[in-house]
């Protein structure tokens, strides 16, 4: 057996000396995400794959897990931690479980757009806290995302105008205290659930809501199990392409600059696409029979703010961030 062993390892090293670019030899990305099929950050991730692959021809083995099937949602972080696995888009939310002072960008109503989150994440504030992330979690965010503008979405057909009306509304928001948190400074009553349950919960009233930028609410097909969309604005979303530093670590500087290259192209993909998609598809819920309409805005954001600013959580944002957040341009 011993004889045997030498001869097919032999036989190994002669084949990756001859072919480097072997699919043994390649360094295994493992990505795990909620993401469904037919929404924008899980299509990005073939972008990122064939990017990679275009980029450093056999280097990489990126393998793509949807639907949360890898990892329970939330759970990424610990996963990568581990050295479980290698790849995942984070929220701030899932960060906040470890880095209380990350909690300030789950506040609502505080970045103002796509372009402030992008100009808020790719400049000073973003290196200072994607620093913590590197020391402290050990994981390397690449960029930021944008998952798009939440809003809220009704089964019932009372009209919303301000928070006072989502009173006693079971709105599902993901399990975490943040979200949570977000739920109930909106004046609804949250209930935790994990994304993949969202349509059933829906259908069958365990949630009389949901909230989630439009492009979800169309690949999720929220809008069949629901009759209204309240354009609040609560919440502009990222998601963070992160890697494990453990992984990250292994890789040349060569690679990490190709990882990084591949990462940003798919970025990109993903926010055209739905900043393009948030500006039409108003337009496809009231074909589907949806009400959509903008609340009392001012209101919504009063309440919300003033919340956030009140809470535990503030005690742990570093001094005047919120300033410097609301003074990036
Ligand atoms: C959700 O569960 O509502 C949410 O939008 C939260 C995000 O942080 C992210 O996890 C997202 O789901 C998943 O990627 C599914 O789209």
């Amino acid at each position: 057996i011993t004889r045997r062993i030498a001869m097919i390892a032999a036989a190994g090293a002669l084949i990756s000396g001859a072919m480097p670019a072997l699919a043994a030899d390649a360094i295994k990305l493992r990505i795990s995400t909620p993401a469904i099929e037919s929404d924008w950050h899980a299509k990005m991730l073939p972008v990122f794959k064939d990017e990679l692959e275009k980029l450093a021809p056999g280097q990489f083995n990126v393998e793509i897990h949807l639907n949360a099937t890898l990892f329970k949602q939330g759970t990424e972080p610990a996963a990568m931690q581990r050295g479980n696995l290698d790849m995942a888009m984070i929220s701030a939310q899932d960060i906040a479980k470890q880095i209380p002072e990350w909690s300030v960008f789950t506040a609502g109503y505080l970045i103002r757009d796509p372009e402030h989150q992008k100009k808020v994440f790719r400049g000073d504030i973003g290196k200072q806290f994607y620093g913590m992330v590197e020391e402290q979690m050990g994981l390397k965010i690449l960029d930021v995302g944008y998952l798009g503008t939440r809003q809220l979405n009704l089964r019932g057909d009372k009209k919303i105008e301000t928070p006072d009306d989502l009173s006693g509304v079971k709105l599902r928001m993901p399990g975490s205290d943040a979200w949570q948190f977000l739920g109930s400074a909106l004046g609804a009553s949250p209930v935790s659930i994990a994304f993949g349950e969202i349509y059933t919960a829906l259908q069958t009233g365990v949630a009389d809501g949901q909230d989630n930028p439009l492009p979800t609410d169309k690949a999720a097909k929220f809008y069949e199990v629901t009759k209204q969309i309240v354009l609040t604005n609560h919440l502009v979303d990222a998601i963070f392409l992160s890697i494990s530093s453990k992984t990250w670590d292994k890789l040349s500087d060569d690679q990490k600059a190709k990882v990084m290259e591949a990462a940003q192209k798919a970025i990109a993909y993903n926010d055209e696409n739905r900043i393009r998609d948030e500006a039409e598809l108003v337009e496809f819920f009231k074909r589907q029979g949806l009400s959509v309409y903008e609340p009392n805005r001012d209101a919504f954001r009063e309440r919300v703010q003033k919340a956030y600013q009140t809470s535990d959580f503030a005690k742990s944002w570093p001094e005047g961030i919120v300033d410097k957040i609301n003074a990036v341009k």
